[in-house]
């Protein structure tokens, strides 16, 4: 029984970003026989699902996007700072096409459960299409934002009109011509698609819950120049991402908002402002994140230019958050976001102020006591964050011991890439690693290198699994921790908190290295560099 050859040398997981440059490891680097199982027709994963109206990317797109591909980066061009979802797919197209992937990838297949033999030490990977196949390893490339997260409102089936969730959007688009339309949410998702759906819509209704601190996208062409410029200096690019905090090319502004006198602030933040995108979250004030009374100088900031966006103060004072620090939830960008609150037909249903959602009704949506009829309701109501997409696979390590079980009181994982329990399994931007603090594609390939690294060791050494010992975890999960708490982020009902799905257990999903992404690259590569240290290879 342990000698029968396995289906696969390695299952994986999801065609996104992280799937398909696990396949071209695997498959042309290391010469393993590999599968990956899709659920969507084609390659994208989160550019295949999330195509709701001003879907596009936060990242400047000359960072988002591969880097192993060094010649591609010089052919690829980009129409704007931050590219649309369609131009994003069919980047992924094409890079798929350019190195041969789909046909290694079944599409249209669920995984619905995975399980570890203790005999064979081969994982069986089932799929809603039938298979059941064996393979040595499974690594989950299932994104970190891919479960949808519908919140349980009363009534929601009885809604008569057409329904949506933003990350299942139909592949034919929707058109709001005419319609009287109620968003809920004011995610990051949200705020790219209110602007353009209240362009369209006849009456646009936004039920908020919290209110966001959005700062400008500044969306545009970008000058050929720059350009130009950018491709000449790739080589220097991709290192200083690689190494930097958060995948991005922003840099914290080395002191304290308390130590710069307020007409430097000013100009700091007017700066960061006029530059547009991550600036103002990702290179502020080194201590924004940890103390409370700079944090506050930068709210405030914000809290001005909201006043000044919109025009009635009444429904200023209603999108100016309240409660938590700013940059503690996701950084929304926004193009026109506030400004859209001026329009005639558009109005805001604060849950504070106006009163929460109660149910939704055949008509439409009872806040605060009050009817909304829509003939379309869009839910922005975002995910079940990095551990969702996880826990969706029925994963069972060894003994049958279940990952859902493993994970009941939040995720427990070493360096976010393995979990204790359950051998050759591999988690590319898991839980507890920075993953949705940086720039992904820059997080996805440092995991896909040092998970095809890992391998090539254990085929080199002759070993058939490498394991994650409970130890290495524990001290992890304290770190991760322990981080955190340092932080104003645990101060904030986000999804970085597992806060926004009711029941989830309270955990921090992701980790923030005091090295940024660029220290966990350093440590995961320490960890390597010692034969694996805090891992079991057998
Ligand atoms: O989801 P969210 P999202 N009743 O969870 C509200 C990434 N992204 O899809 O804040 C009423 O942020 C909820 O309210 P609250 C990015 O990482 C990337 O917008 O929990 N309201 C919130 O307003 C982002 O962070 C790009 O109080 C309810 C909203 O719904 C992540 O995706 C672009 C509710 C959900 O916001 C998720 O963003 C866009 C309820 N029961 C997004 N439940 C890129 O650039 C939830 N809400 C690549």
């Amino acid at each position: 029984m342990a000698n029968t050859p396995p289906d696969f040398d390695a299952v994986v997981v999801g065609a996104g970003f992280s799937g398909m440059y696990m396949l071209k490891t695997l498959r042309d680097k290391l010469g393993l026989k590999a599968r990956v199982f899709e659920a969507g027709s084609n390659v994208g994963g989160t550019w295949y699902w999330n195509r709701y109206p001003g879907a596009r990317c936060d990242s400047d797109s000359y960072i988002y996007c591969f880097t192993f591909d060094r010649q591609l980066l010089q052919e690829w061009e980009w129409s704007e700072r931050y590219p649309e979802q369609p131009e994003i797919l069919r980047y992924l197209e094409h890079v798929a096409a350019r190195h041969d992937l789909k046909r290694d990838i079944q599409f249209g297949t669920k995984v619905t459960g995975a399980s570890f033999d203790d005999t064979t030490q081969l994982w069986t990977v089932k799929t809603d299409k039938g298979d059941a196949v064996t393979a040595r390893y499974v690594v989950a490339a299932v994104g970190t934002l891919s479960a949808t997260n519908v919140p349980k409102f009363e009534g929601l089936e009885s809604f008569r009109g057409k329904s949506y969730h933003t990350s299942q959007w139909p592949h034919e688009g929707v058109d709001f011509t005419g319609k009287r339309v109620g968003v809920i949410g004011t995610g990051a998702t949200a705020v790219q698609a209110i602007p353009e759906i209240a362009q369209q819509a006849k009456q646009l209704t936004v039920f908020q819950r919290t209110a966001n601190y959005c700062v400008p996208a500044r969306n545009g062409k970008v000058d050929p120049e720059k350009v130009k410029a950018r491709k000449a200096d790739y080589d220097a690019i991709v290192q200083r991402i690689r190494s930097s905090f958060f995948g991005q090319e922003h840099y914290f502004i080395p002191k304290s908002a308390l130590e710069a006198t307020p007409e430097e602030r000013e100009h700091e933040f007017d700066r960061m402002w006029d530059a547009g995108g991550f600036a103002f979250w990702l290179g502020n004030y080194q201590d924004m994140f940890f103390s409370a009374e700079s944090n506050r100088l930068c709210a405030d900031y914000i809290e001005r230019k909201i006043r000044k966006s919109v025009k009635d103060p009444q429904v200023a004072e209603k999108l100016i958050p309240k409660g938590y620090a700013y940059g503690t939830k996701r950084q929304p960008l926004d193009t026109n976001y506030y400004e859209t609150f001026n329009r005639d037909n558009v109005r805001l249903v604060d849950a504070e102020a106006d009163g929460p959602i109660e149910r939704i009704t055949p008509t439409g949506v009872r806040a605060g006591g009050t009817d909304y009829a829509f003939d379309i309701l869009v839910l922005a109501t975002g995910f079940d964050a990095m551990t969702g997409p996880l826990k969706a696979l029925n994963i069972a390590g060894r003994g049958g011991a279940k990952l859902e079980d493993a994970w009941k009181d939040g995720p427990r994982t070493y360096l976010g890439v393995a979990v204790a329990g359950f051998p050759n399994l591999f988690t590319i931007t898991g839980p507890q690693s920075p993953s949705v603090l940086t720039n992904m594609p820059v997080s996805i390939e440092q995991h896909v290198d040092w998970i095809s690294d890992c391998i090539a060791h254990l085929e080199a050494n002759g070993k058939r699994t490498i394991e994650a010992t409970t130890e290495a975890q524990d001290k992890w999960v304290a770190h991760v921790n322990e981080i955190v708490n340092m932080t104003l982020m645990p101060g904030a009902n986000s999804w970085y908190m597992s806060a926004n799905i009711p029941g989830k257990p309270k955990a921090f999903l992701p980790y923030l290295d005091p090295e940024g992404a660029g220290g966990y690259r350093k440590r995961c590569d320490e960890v390597a560099a010692k034969g694996y240290e805090g891992f079991a290879l057998r």
